[in-house]
């Protein structure tokens, strides 16, 4: 059996990360601790970030999508926070985000992080924002660190494929991706 996983060596890795404006007291929490996560931890360098607002979270999806299609991300990582209120509205937006944002990978065969916390109350979203209890800004980060090196891992084995020592069945396959696979 051979173990593979993610590392958590974001050498070379960049980063888009749309965070949306709505509950901005909570967002700007998010988005310090992702970029800390990111920067301070895992040594990314700030111009391998690109950062992209957007009004609310329903708007992630589209943004996110449009991001890791431009081949200029090893990984999306979205931040936002959908708070309940007294109507309905907290379901319909946290459903469509959620659906969306993993619609939006699979388009675009690029990673893109879930980090939209979805709360009860106010107080839940904070200590989830926050950098000394939930931290889920920095989580995001790791998240998509860990992301990146998988893809990057299984797509480096995709190119692999295409090697003579291998198989004719695996190249019939029809495995895109594989750079050799391209240039033919
Ligand atoms: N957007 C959020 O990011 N969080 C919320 O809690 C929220 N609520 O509760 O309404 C919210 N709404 C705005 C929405 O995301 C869109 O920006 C808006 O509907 C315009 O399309």
């Amino acid at each position: 059996m051979k173990l593979r996983k993610g590392s958590q060596d974001a050498t070379g890795l960049r980063f888009g990360i749309v965070v949306a404006k709505f509950n901005k007291f909570v967002t700007s929490k998010l988005l310090s601790s992702c970029l800390d996560a990111l920067t301070k931890k895992h040594g990314v360098k700030g111009a391998d970030i690109e950062v992209v607002r957007v009004p609310g979270a329903f708007e992630m999806p589209l943004v996110a999508r449009t991001m890791a299609k431009s081949g200029r991300f090893n990984a999306v990582i979205c931040l936002g926070a959908i708070i309940r209120g007294d109507t309905p509205h907290f379901d319909y937006i946290s459903a469509e985000v959620s659906r969306g944002i993993g619609q939006a990978a699979l388009d675009a065969d690029v990673p893109i992080i879930f980090g939209v916390l979805t709360t009860h109350t106010i107080a839940q979203a904070i200590e989830r924002a926050e950098p000394a209890k939930f931290n889920r800004g920095g989580e995001a980060a790791t998240s998509a660190i860990e992301m990146a090196a998988v893809m990057r891992m299984l797509k480096g084995s995709a190119d692999r494929a295409t090697s003579p020592k291998l198989t004719g069945n695996r190249r019939a396959s029809g495995r895109v991706g594989t750079e050799g696979a391209r240039r033919k």
